[in-house]
């Protein structure tokens, strides 16, 4: 390793070497640390091997004979043309029309986003889905977009998956170039909890717009239009799709839910238009809409708005299909689906069944169910990796009307409840989130504002508090951090503003703002930022992806950075290694770069030394190896 220092090292390769040079040239010296990246994978099996991933420690295990699940063939190489052939030729405007013309129901694929964060709790590795994507590009090209990136994709990717959420866009994009890609992005919220100031939701919307997200689905979690102009202006700079999102809540044919009704629907879609969405975005993030009012609401808005519709809903009450058959019949354009595997409860309908009810209808979508099934053959032997990850969920039910929980945040909720010992007052967190919702207002509960409910609802049913109690002028309440920054406007105003009595309790005297927070917080030196994370990270070159990375989760950025410098692109392990190691005699292959391939056999693992240490033993690429590791169990 001094060697290989030593000779690419600048000075010497100007010919200006001598030998005081080794003295007084430090860094010649660093190659203790800096180990290859065969190395660095080897340590990471071993680690695991011995002691564990920690985010399947107690929970239930894949069958021992899981096999690595074999990816959809692709029946041509040729690509065929897809709606990303519009978007590139023509623009985002030529993509709206050409969505207006089609007779058929579009669809998009959500498995590779919602999909798995809505039944395994965001946990599909990257690896999963780029060889899923080439079978895409290749039989699903009438599909109208892929939804694979955004919401909480991208710091799962980083915090617990050890791998970057860039390189996974920019390869699914590599291999899938014809169909447009979506994000889910929550306006100035970007992809984090908390409202970032302008330029970095400006500069984060640019990047993924370069790294490869076609089409971007911007919503609020408040429903606050106000908020979300940053990020639409942000996205038709860049010259993709502005998808300008309602999120629906409450239910428009209940007269006694009167806060959102028809009149308020139309009138944010017509707000969304003028703030120049190319499509409208219909986001029904619990599954709340019903078909008989996803009938009337589709009917008004295709009547009042010049927008192509997208709608997207959850299944949690198992009526979704039901509810896609009605907005399809009142002429919605797009809906969302997901690969029948990762679809159903939680998660959205399922794409196979809704291909079969629509065939020889006027709204025929045109899919092959055979390619269908063939991909969601492949994403069920990849769900049986993730076990550990399940919720446990057992059917659908109608409870979601009562406590409007969106889908991602259901099977999360339960198991927060679950570590604080509330399991059996499941029942109970539901009726006091519906409790909670009422007190702060009836509001719009979407990332990170259903995270603010559900924390508060925590609270009470731990501390055995009634909304009464809360209310109580003479009772005194702590409330979560989450629940005083909200009642502050820190993530803006909901329709009507905060109920007063419950807002003054809350901020303990305190004036709340009414502006728009991104007005109040002072732009980020974006060059200095880069120049600090430069020196967190001895100097390393920073790229514009990973300083929108650290710009967004500054703390779990440099946590991943910590362990990729120890653990190196853990990405390319199979999913079962990545959660479980390897036994001995196993051989797995990882592609560290295209075309350089790791051929990695485990040998055996020795017993532990009185240090705690334990020898595991490799074969890589014919040669021996042996890496130490602390048993730490
Ligand atoms: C986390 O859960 O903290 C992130 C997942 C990666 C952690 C790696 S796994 C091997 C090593 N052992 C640990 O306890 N942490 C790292
Ligand atoms: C997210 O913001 O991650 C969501 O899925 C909201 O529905
Ligand atoms: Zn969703």
């Amino acid at each position: 390793a001094f060697v290989e220092n030593l000779l690419k090292h600048p000075t010497f390769l100007n010919n200006e070497y001598h030998t005081k040079f080794i003295d007084q040239t430090p860094e010649l010296f660093n190659f203790s640390k800096r180990r290859d990246r065969a190395t660095k994978i080897l340590t990471y099996i071993a680690d695991i091997t011995v002691n564990g991933h920690p985010e399947t420690a107690g929970r239930p295990r894949p069958a021992a004979d899981v096999k690595p699940p074999k990816p959809p063939v692709k029946r041509t190489s040729e690509v065929i043309p897809g709606t990303r052939n519009i978007l590139e030729e023509f623009g985002p405007e030529a993509v709206a029309n050409w969505m207006h013309d089609q007779p058929q129901l579009l669809i998009t694929d959500t498995t590779m986003r919602d999909g798995h964060q809505s039944l395994l709790a965001t946990r599909m590795r990257s690896l999963d889905m780029i060889n899923a994507a080439p079978a895409y590009a290749a039989k699903m090209n009438q599909l109208f977009s892929v939804e694979c990136w955004g919401g909480a994709t991208f710091d799962v990717a980083y915090r617990f998956l050890q791998e970057c959420p860039w390189q996974r866009l920019r390869d699914i994009r590599a291999v899938m170039p014809n169909i447009m890609t979506q994000m889910l992005l929550r306006a100035s919220n970007g992809v984090g909890y908390t409202n970032y100031p302008d330029n970095v939701v400006q500069e984060f919307v640019r990047q993924a717009a370069v790294s490869g997200v076609d089409v971007f689905r911007v919503f609020d979690s408040l429903n606050w239009v106000e908020n979300m102009r940053v990020a639409m202006d942000a996205v038709g700079e860049s010259g993709k799709v502005i998808e300008g999102t309602i999120c629906y809540t409450g239910d428009l044919l209940d007269p006694a839910r009167a806060k959102y009704d028809l009149k308020y629907y139309v009138g944010m879609a017509k707000e969304l238009e003028a703030a120049g969405a190319h499509v409208l975005g219909l986001k029904d993030m619990a599954g709340l809409l019903k078909p008989g009012a996803g009938r009337v609401l589709v009917k008004a808005l295709k009547e009042e708005v010049g927008l192509p519709i997208h709608f997207h809903t959850h299944d949690t009450s198992g009526a979704a299909i039901a509810t896609v058959l009605a907005v399809s019949e009142a002429g919605v354009d797009v809906v969302d689906a997901a690969m029948d595997s990762f679809s159903g409860n939680t998660s959205q309908p399922t794409l196979g069944s809704i291909v079969e009810a629509l065939k020889g209808t006027d709204r025929d979508t045109g899919l092959d169910v055979t390619a269908i099934r063939e991909i969601s053959n492949y994403f069920e032997q990849v769900r049986e990796h993730y076990l550990a990850f399940e919720s446990g969920l057992q059917a659908p039910a109608s409870e979601v009307y009562l406590h409007e929980m969106p889908g991602g945040q259901f099977t999360n909720l339960k198991s927060q409840a679950r570590s604080l010992g509330l399991e059996e007052r499941w029942h109970e967190v539901a009726q006091t989130y519906a409790d909670v919702n009422q007190m702060f207002g009836d509001i719009v509960k979407v990332t990170p504002s259903s995270k603010v409910v559900g924390d508060m609802a925590l609270m009470m049913v731990s501390q055995n508090l009634t909304r009464a109690d809360v209310e109580d002028p003479k009772t005194d309440v702590v409330f979560p951090d989450s629940v005083v920054d909200m009642m502050k406007g820190s993530l803006g105003q909901p329709p009507g503003g905060w109920p007063a009595a419950i807002q003054k309790k809350v901020l303990k005297g305190e004036k709340p703002s009414t502006d728009r927070p991104g007005q109040h917080l002072p732009a980020v030196d974006l060059d200095a930022t880069r120049k600090e994370l430069t020196d967190l990270l001895d100097g390393r070159k920073i790229d514009d992806e990973d300083l929108n990375g650290y710009l967004m989760y500054p703390k779990v950025f440099l946590d991943y950075m910590g362990r990729h410098r120890t653990y190196g692109p853990v990405r390319t392990l199979p999913t079962k290694t990545f959660f479980y190691g390897m036994e001995p005699g196993e051989e797995i292959s990882a592609e560290i770069d295209p075309g350089k391939t790791l051929e990695i056999r485990m040998q055996a693992v020795s017993d532990m030394n009185e240090d705690g240490e334990v020898k595991v033993f490799f074969e890589l690429n014919g040669q021996p190896r042996t890496i130490r590791v602390l048993n730490r169990l």
